[in-house]
């Protein structure tokens, strides 16, 4: 491969003269914006441990009144993206939000999708499209772009629960912005009860049309029994993995993340290829160990419950469950839609 022209060896006229038009040599960066063989992605293997930034969040419940956040969150942000910019991998954003009880988060719309993995507490609630959501330990709940969501609380313990969201990539496309909104109306209805069963699906026959995302809580206990069963039903099946879909599509539940639950046998090893999109490993329950072939430093994570881990795409990856005698059940979410839809998903 070609050595190429530096930006030095150019006559300083020349570049001043090019810099006043607003033009820019391309052959200088080249090899930067185009790396050989493969991509050199600035995300980092960044591992967030939830008994470390628990005291730290609830901290922030004494600190920052909800009335002064609207959201109070703490951002876990890879260092390799640098903190200020708040993403975990160039499409996933993620946060752990606090929520104490008799608080309300007001309502408000905006164009990222959003989903919430609850991690600890009983009695909180999201009213998402005016569907209240009650949230539960290893409940997904979605809130896909341009829906009216707010939170409350009507518990007596604190409630905290893992954003996901694509806001890195609806920002970097200058298309993020929210509108707020007065508190929703409660409808009936809960899509989780009309969607319960695989392969059942509720058929419109005199609706014009139906709900574009017509199941917003994914309860955990559905997937977890979910998973067992699969796993029960195939012994030699070596990733035990479902994906959230969209039951009316049977795509996944959301436009540009995807998001899956798995189960690791009692000390399975699970060896992932190398795939071009990011991924982020949460443990709903037991423990999981994570290798990355991170190319700046290969990571070897220990994982306890609620710990949270993120990796860049194009690296192989290795899940284990350490435990001999109990299962480990992770959430994960990807960049995989957007990566598939833009044609640029691989599989090493
Ligand atoms: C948001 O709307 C929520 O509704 C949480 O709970 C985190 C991060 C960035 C932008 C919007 C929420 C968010 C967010």
């Amino acid at each position: 491969m070609n050595e190429l022209g530096r930006l030095e060896d150019l006559p300083q006229d020349y570049r001043d003269a090019l810099k006043a038009q607003n033009l820019v040599p391309l052959w200088p960066s080249l090899r930067a914006v185009l790396p050989p063989g493969k991509p050199r992605p600035q995300t980092r293997a960044t591992a967030w441990s939830y008994q470390a930034l628990r005291p730290l969040l609830l901290q922030a419940g004494e600190l920052t009144p909800i009335e002064k956040a609207e959201r109070r969150v703490l951002v876990l942000a890879n260092p390799g993206h640098g903190l200020e910019k708040m993403q975990a991998s160039a499409a996933m954003y993620l946060g752990m939000q606090l929520l104490l009880p008799g608080e309300w988060a007001p309502s408000h719309r905006h164009t990222p999708n959003a989903v919430r993995m609850i991690v600890e507490g009983e009695g909180a609630y999201t009213t998402v499209d005016g569907e209240k959501c009650p949230m539960s330990r290893g409940d997904l709940i979605l809130t896909p772009t341009g829906l009216w969501h707010e939170h409350g609380h009507d518990g007596d313990q604190p409630v905290v629960w893992l954003d996901v969201l694509d806001l890195p990539l609806v920002y970097y496309m200058e298309a993020s912005y929210h509108v707020d909104g007065p508190r929703q109306a409660v409808k009936p209805g809960h899509g989780e009860r009309t969607h319960a069963r695989g392969g059942l699906l509720p058929t419109p026959v005199f609706e014009r049309s139906s709900k574009a995302y017509p199941m917003l809580r994914y309860p955990w206990v559905e997937a977890r029994a979910a998973l067992l069963a699969l796993a029960d039903d195939q012994p030699a099946l070596e990733a035990v993995q479902l994906t959230y879909t969209n039951p009316a599509t049977g795509g996944h539940a959301e436009n540009i993340l995807g998001f899956y639950a798995l189960m690791l046998r009692p000390g399975q090893t699970l060896a992932l290829p190398a795939r071009s999109p990011a991924s982020v490993f949460h443990v709903i329950e037991g423990a999981l160990e994570v290798q990355v072939e991170d190319p700046h430093a290969p990571q070897h994570f220990q994982l306890a419950e609620a710990d949270t881990c993120c990796a860049p795409g194009y690296t192989p990856i290795t899940l284990i469950n350490p435990r001999a005698d109990a299962p480990a059940f992770v959430f994960m979410a990807d960049e995989s839609p957007l990566h598939q839809k833009l044609g640029v998903y691989e599989v090493r």
